[in-house]
């Protein structure tokens, strides 16, 4: 066996594949913004609310105007001094809590779905079309602060202001109440999901959140990550909502396994829209649970093997231990080896393994053959 170690080269380079393991204290910690498209030349035909009383007509008529891409008057919805939802197609809705009503108001906007919120203000009720939403860490620490709105009770009703702008000091109305189409949240069956949080770091981005589909509640949904824009513009990445999340089965009771956590590898760099998609299954369609912009620098720093050893020496084989490491994770560590009567031409390379007890790639090397007999022992070279 001896011999056979002497022809062999030993010679052995290791490449490494970035991303998994992420670096957190090197992750930007980009904040989420998102605006629906909107008309404006369509909304000023709109005008706003110089009269009391119709401020919830309007802010349908806003909504609708979006959704339709031409101007609706008010009067369409004004019936008998009441707002008539149904005449927009619109739905009341409340939630618990003040946090419900933000959640929802996220959840809404990145379908493209203004939402008609009930909100307080010094001494008057009032309604105002929330439509987007800006600076965005953490969807389960919303404020008004992160919503954009446009309120029909000033003649600048063209600009969007936050929901507790200071000229008006809104808070949300205590009945928690607000509005969305019917066909928001698509069809029935479609599923339900949120990202909690999307950043952008060296080379890569990172998502996580969960979805599920209760047409199949087994069923680890298809979740379609896009760079650089929606379907049908961004570059696609496929992940699965599988990972558990016993948060999400303790509000939902829909199981523990519906969630995702991923650093997703990518060439674009620079400000990057990402739109995340839930893939229905059964009844519904597919939608988007969470978009974001977010900025990619360029990884220029290459990766780097900080430790090595062989383990387990018999007449049979051996293992080869490595430790790599670079500041977006190491995904993939091979080992490549060739006989050295043959040349590096011949190398054949090897997956390692990764221990996450010891942060260790493995790969076994067996002696005695061609290409399998010279894992090498001593020269591990980058
Ligand atoms: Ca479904
Ligand atoms: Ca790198």
């Amino acid at each position: 066996m001896k011999k056979i170690r002497r022809t062999i080269s030993f010679f052995l380079v290791i490449i490494i594949f970035c991303s998994i393991q992420i670096d957190n204290s090197k992750k930007a910690n980009a904040a989420s913004s998102y605006t629906i498209p909107i008309n404006w030349n369509e909304i000023e035909k709109v005008d706003w609310n110089s009269v009391s009383g119709p401020c919830a007509a309007y802010a349908l008529a806003y909504a609708r105007t979006i959704l339709d891409g031409y101007a609706h008057s008010y009067t369409e919805y004004y019936i008998n001094g009441e707002c008539d939802w149904s005449r927009g197609d619109y739905i009341r809705t409340t939630a618990s809590s003040n946090i419900g009503v933000l959640k929802e108001l996220y959840n809404q906007i990145n379908q493209n779905c203004p939402v008609i919120v009930h909100v307080m203000g010094p001494s008057n009720q009032h309604w105002v079309a929330v439509v987007g939403y800006q600076n965005v860490t953490d969807v389960n620490n919303l404020t008004m602060d992160n919503f954009l709105m446009i309120d029909s009770a000033t003649s600048r009703f063209t600009q969007l202001y936050p929901l507790s702008h200071s000229y008006r000091n809104y808070t949300l109305h205590a009945d928690h109440a607000y509005c969305y189409p019917k066909f928001s949240g698509g069809a029935p069956g479609t599923p339900k999901g949120v990202v909690d949080s999307i950043s952008g770091g060296a080379g890569c981005i990172n998502v996580v959140g969960w979805a599920y589909d209760q047409d199949d509640l087994n069923y680890p949904l298809g979740i379609h990550v896009y760079i650089g824009g929606p379907a049908g513009i961004g570059e696609l990445h496929a992940l699965t909502a599988n990972k558990e999340r016993a948060d999400v089965d303790s509000v939902y009771g829909v199981g523990k396994n519906h969630g995702f956590s991923e650093t997703i590898r990518t060439g674009l760099t620079g400000s990057q829209e990402i739109v995340i998609y839930a893939l229905n299954v059964g009844t519904g369609d597919n939608v988007i649970i969470g978009r974001a912009t977010v900025t990619i620098a360029s990884d220029s720093d290459k990766p780097t093997i900080s430790s090595f050893y062989v383990k387990n020496e018999t007449s049979f084989g051996y293992d080869v231990y490595a430790k790599a490491s670079d500041n977006s994770g190491v995904t993939k560590v091979l080992f490549p080896t060739w006989p050295v009567e043959y040349g590096s031409e011949k190398a054949k390379w090897y997956d390692g393994v990764y221990d996450s007890a010891s942060g260790y790639w493995k790969c076994h090397g067996v002696l005695g053959k061609l290409h399998d007999a010279c894992l090498c022992l001593r020269c591990f070279r980058q």
